[in-house]
């Protein structure tokens, strides 16, 4: 028996899982949830209810994407996502940090703006654009977010970018964020997440 993940298509804690377990070639059976009717057995095994989750057949369960992200690499990494430059790993972690902790509510605002008005979407975007421009700055001096390889990072935030991207992708397009445009272009246009999005029928 394969271990399940239990996933939505379109959350980027879920893409990222994914990915990581596409690159690493171990096999899942994914069940594709509804967020708004989750199926008792995802909450019996993790009553916490956030997407992505993985259950093994002993009944271990993994509900951390990044956890999901690390496990399936532990497993098999061929394009070396894990293999951070020397001393870089806390650095790569933080990044990843910031990006759930900090960047991902400031999205939640940007993206919901309508709901609170007591600021304009520009409020909302200017916030969220800190760790953009921290992001086009590392971009302007290496080909990816820890180096001149693609690793964890890059997997684990391009979704979340993505996500600012689709709130306005005019504005994205026109801003000076150059070097991060074209990174989410080519994350965007990866065989692998285009695998990972592809609808089942
Ligand atoms: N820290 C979690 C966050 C996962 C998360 O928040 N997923 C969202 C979907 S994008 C979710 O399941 N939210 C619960 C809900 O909408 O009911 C992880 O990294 O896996």
């Amino acid at each position: 028996m394969k271990p399940l993940l239990y996933s939505f298509r379109r959350c980027p804690f879920a893409i990222r899982a994914r990915m990581a377990i596409k690159v690493s070639g171990v096999e899942v059976d994914t069940h594709e949830v509804s967020l708004r009717n989750k199926p008792q057995s995802l909450l019996d095994c993790s009553p916490k209810a956030t997407v992505p989750v993985v259950k093994f057949p002993d009944g271990r369960v993994i509900e951390e994407s990044i956890e999901i992200m690390q496990w399936a690499l532990s497993i098999n990494d061929p394009e070396q996502w894990l293999d951070t430059p020397d001393g870089a790993s806390e650095e790569a972690m933080a990044l990843i940090t910031e990006n759930d902790e900090s960047f991902k509510p400031a999205l939640d605002l940007y993206k919901y703006s309508v709901r609170f008005p007591e600021h304009p979407e520009s409020y909302y975007r200017e916030k969220a654009e800190i760790f953009l421009a921290q992001l086009d700055l590392r971009l302007s001096q290496q080909h990816y977010l820890m180096g001149d390889h693609l690793t964890l990072p890059d997997m684990a935030i391009f979704p979340f970018i993505r996500q600012f991207y689709n709130v306005n992708q005019d504005w994205f397009r026109a801003s000076k964020y150059n070097d991060l445009i074209s990174w989410l272009d080519q994350r965007m246009a990866s065989k692998i997440f285009n695998a990972v999005m592809e609808k089942k029928a």
